[in-house]
């Protein structure tokens, strides 16, 4: 069977170790199942710092699924030290709010020097999955730059200076904690971008195509409106599964409600379900998973209800199980 899974960070690589282990695979690392899975992963979040380029997606979801994440923190490598990090502070390097551990600066050596030998990114992406081996063909959703900017009132707004300023995803979500009220979200380059001819044929020729639950507006948002991928969607035969990144009016992790709000979406499993519209009405979804005890009433979509909390592999793999069977396939 084919999967097409649409993720963002680190919800969506925690799903992908569910997705896989309902597929008989091992949820980290390699393995045999004769099933496929695709992850086409959002790439927003990615930024130039230090002169490297950070993929904070991609490389959330080749660490989890190849055994290399720090768990807790969600992002970066387990068993992290911090001596770049602390070098570039001792010299007020700006900017000093983003932490770059010591092992995860390798990963950003290895694909900023790939990069400007020009090389895409999606073989930038193969070449590292070659050492970590996730078990899955992760691609960027395009090989072009795509970021995701936040309009803020000016934090300092002097005589001269403009009342709105737009910052970088990463400086609204690490440096602000998304505290300022993001009036919009940019998609920087979306207009020229296409998707990534792979990512595309993966939606197209997909049995089922899952979206992860991550970020509905920065993650999944993002990438659904890189160009290519709207008419991949439409076009694919299989059905699309959306599983609710929101469970009892609230995330799981991360800030997903600053954005919700930015964007006049409730905060609710219902309200993003039929924000991502069902598939009947020309929206996305075919079918929407919310957690047990959320109702949800999407018009174009079928609604279940069951367990969301990816509490470890297995509750993981459950979820994956639903989404399968309110797509009506068997893997
Ligand atoms: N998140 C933070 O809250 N603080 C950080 O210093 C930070 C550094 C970082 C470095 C590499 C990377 O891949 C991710 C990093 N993140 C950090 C997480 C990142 O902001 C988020 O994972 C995504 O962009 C949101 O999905």
């Amino acid at each position: 069977m084919k999967v097409t899974v649409l993720v963002g960070g680190v919800g969506g690589a925690r799903f992908l170790l569910g997705v896989k282990a309902a597929l008989g695979l091992p949820a980290v690392g390699p393995g045999e199942s004769g099933h496929e899975i695709t992850a086409v992963v959002n790439v927003g979040d990615d930024i130039w710092l230090h002169g490297l380029r950070i993929c904070p997606d991609l490389d959330t979801c080749m660490y989890t699924l190849g055994g290399g994440i720090d768990s807790e923190r969600g992002w970066g490598r387990a068993g992290e030290s911090w001596a770049v990090r602390d070098e570039l502070m001792a010299y007020e390097a700006d900017p000093t709010w983003f932490g770059l551990g010591d092992r995860d600066v390798a990963t950003h050596l290895v694909r900023s020097r790939m990069l400007r030998a020009g090389y895409p990114l999606s073989q930038v992406t193969e070449a590292l999955c070659h050492r970590w081996q996730p078990g899955v063909r992760l691609l960027p959703v395009t090989d072009d730059r795509v970021e995701t900017h936040v309009v803020i009132d000016n934090p300092d707004p002097g005589p001269e200076a403009p009342p709105q300023i737009a910052v970088h995803f990463q400086e609204w979500w690490v440096r602000h904690q998304a505290k300022p009220e993001a009036q919009r979200f940019a998609s920087v380059g979306a207009e020229t971008a296409k998707v990534l001819p792979e990512a595309a044929a993966a939606i197209a020729d997909a049995d089922v195509v899952l979206v992860a639950p991550s970020n509905p507006v920065v993650s999944i948002g993002t990438l659904i409106q890189v160009p290519g991928v709207p008419q991949a969607l439409v076009g694919t035969k299989a059905k699309i599964i959306g599983l609710s990144p929101i469970v009892g009016g609230r995330p799981l992790r991360g800030m997903a409600d600053a954005c919700l709000t930015a964007i006049g979406v409730e905060t609710s499993a219902e309200a993003v379900g039929r924000h991502y519209g069902g598939r009947g009405e020309g929206g996305l979804l075919d079918g929407w998973l919310v957690h047990t005890g959320d109702t949800a009433e999407v018009p174009g979509a079928e609604t279940r209800a069951v367990p969301l909390l990816m509490t470890d592999v297995e509750a993981t793999a459950e979820m994956a199980r639903a989404a399968f069977a309110l797509a009506g396939v068997t893997p």
